[in-house]
């Protein structure tokens, strides 16, 4: 049995959505952020750091994006949603399956909060707008060979990566990046994805800014 413990507009719809794609029997407990925009104290209740997502499969407890992806589509997905691991896009898969919630959550995080609490450092500023586009250009360059990220097949590293790019489309940072947008425009008209947005309830990053 899976249990997915989701927190409105937060990276927990991700599970959701990959649960839609391998078309797995799961539970959704729904959680709401608190004014703060923090999640609420009960999900400490099921893990220390109470962040999302949080999933339970057979008693188990997750709760790290990257890992969770990694383990469900190891256990369940019979080979889809990952390259084959002996073929050469098994390593880029892997590196930007990581990549998404490591070097480029970090980046996107620390602009968020600049610009949600207004730091005029320009020392800070500085660094976040040459890092910002450090990373945008490098992700935009690795559409340049095909659609998706590793291969030429939607894989759950796409899935993974889709919630940065939505993070930097709702801060506005995308600009004129055509691939990122048309890959956006892509993987978010998967028929799995709709239904994850349908069952996970409204989802707009947007509304994450105070
Ligand atoms: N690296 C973790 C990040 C978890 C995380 O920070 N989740 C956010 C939602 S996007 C959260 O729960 N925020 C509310 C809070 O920090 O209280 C993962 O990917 O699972």
């Amino acid at each position: 049995m899976i249990t997915v413990h989701h927190l409105n507009n937060s990276k927990s719809q991700r599970i959701v959505w990959l649960l839609e794609e391998l078309g797995l029997d799961y539970q959704l407990e729904f959680y709401t952020r608190e004014p703060t925009l923090a999640a609420p104290p009960a999900m400490r209740d099921i893990h220390p750091l109470g962040k999302a997502p949080i999933v339970e499969i057979d008693g188990r407890v997750m709760a790290e994006s990257g890992a969770i992806i990694e383990y469900i589509v190891h256990r369940y997905g019979k080979g889809r949603l990952m390259p084959d691991p002996a073929s050469a896009d098994y390593a880029q898969y892997l590196e930007v399956l990581h990549y998404a919630e490591g070097s480029a959550n970090t980046i996107l995080l620390v602009s968020m909060i600049v610009t949600m609490f207004g730091i005029d450092n320009p020392m800070l500023t500085g660094f976040r707008d040459s890092a910002v586009k450090l990373h945008l250009d490098y992700i935009e360059g690795l559409l340049e060979g095909g659609d998706y990220f590793a291969g030429d097949q939607f894989t759950a590293a796409d899935l993974h990566i889709t919630f940065n790019l939505q993070m930097a489309q709702a801060s506005n940072l995308i600009g004129d990046r055509p691939r990122m947008l048309a890959f956006l425009d892509r993987v978010t008209t998967r028929p799995a994805y709709r239904r994850a947005i349908d069952k996970g309830g409204p989802f707009d990053l947007r509304s994450n800014r105070r």
